[in-house]
């Protein structure tokens, strides 16, 4: 008789996906007088194809993300907690509620604000979230500006033996997300009370990896090799296996949450200068010119300014 763990695959029992790093993410100050922890896109921890930056960021009024452009990525902005106003210099502007989800794709470029709501009667309001920084193929990074945005009562969400799961882009269970991504990307946001555990498959290709929002949770195989891990905790995933395997061992008796996110790697050559992401330097030199000229794609920026900024005495 076969033993089927072991007929499966030519893998044997290594299937499974391993943790090859941890990183904490320490905190740093970026935009205005903003607060994020960094794990991608940090110095130790550069590029993860297709993945160019992965921030927890917390801001409190009058801290935030005033007037700044984007070029050749998208970014997902996915709030844990509170809410961010955005506007951008083509008129398109918004709220990001607690438990929803702003994906931007930014491509030839834009210009935009992200700002909490000034504290209503003082009283001094925490917003909480991740933005994810997904890189755009050669063909897809000059493609018009666009966005899709899913307040939280609209997300997906399903719950099985003990397992609560969101899902941001991708599917599970037959549950799909209505996001369309350009650079193919799986983003599931799992809750796993104590005890609970899940096999998760990944496409096998596909960079990947966790990042712990709460609670402690393990995350490998509980046979061979695993890692545990607290919040503020990224994992990245070595290639070589086709599914995860976490479980909540917490004897703290509190939940487990961590976000999955996986992507195909583009594998073409990439240039970043901060917040514009081309293949080439010439095409970064041209980018710079542009924005500083208000041309190819940044025209409206020349006589906008945001709202936000306006009313801080910004800029
Ligand atoms: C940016 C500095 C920045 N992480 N997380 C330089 F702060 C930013 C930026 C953000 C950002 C915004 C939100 Cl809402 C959440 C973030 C960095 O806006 F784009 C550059 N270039
Ligand atoms: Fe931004």
């Amino acid at each position: 008789m076969p033993i089927p763990e072991l007929s499966s695959g030519n893998h044997n029992n290594n299937s499974k996906r391993l943790v090859v790093k941890k990183l904490f993410a320490r905190q740093q100050q970026e935009g205005f007088g903003a607060v994020v922890r960094r794990s991608i896109g940090s110095f130790e921890f550069r590029y993860f194809d297709p993945f160019l930056v992965l921030d927890e960021f917390s801001v409190s009024a009058p801290s935030g993300f005033p007037d700044h452009p984007h070029r050749g990525f998208e970014t997902v902005t996915y709030m844990l907690e509170g809410e961010i106003l955005h506007e951008d210099c083509e008129g398109h502007k918004g709220v990001i509620r607690e438990g929803g989800l702003q994906w931007m794709t930014a491509g030839k470029g834009i210009v935009h604000s992200e700002m909490p709501s000034s504290n209503p009667n003082g009283i001094i309001t925490h917003n909480k979230g991740l933005q994810l920084w997904i890189n755009l193929s050669s063909k897809h990074k000059l493609v018009e500006p666009s966005y899709q945005e899913i307040e939280s009562k609209d997300i997906a969400e399903t719950e099985k033996d003990g397992v609560r799961v969101r899902v941001i882009a991708g599917e599970w269970n037959g549950v799909k997300s209505k996001i369309c991504t350009r650079t193919p990307t799986m983003y599931l946001d799992f809750t796993l009370s104590p005890g609970s555990r899940i096999s998760q498959p990944i496409p096998l290709h596909w960079n990947a990896f966790v990042y712990v929002l709460q609670g402690q949770g393990h995350f490998g195989d509980a046979k061979l090799q695993h890692s545990a891990a607290a919040s503020h905790h990224l994992l990245v995933l070595g290639l070589g296996g086709d599914r995860l395997e976490a479980w909540n061992g917490s004897e703290s008796g509190l939940p487990l949450r961590f976000i999955l996110v996986a992507g195909e790697p583009i594998g073409e050559p990439m240039v970043q200068f901060g917040p514009f992401v081309m293949n080439t330097q010439e095409e970064i030199d041209r980018t710079i010119d542009d924005f500083e000229n208000f041309t190819n794609g940044f025209e409206n920026a020349r006589h906008w300014k945001s709202q936000a900024a306006s009313a801080l005495g910004l800029f």
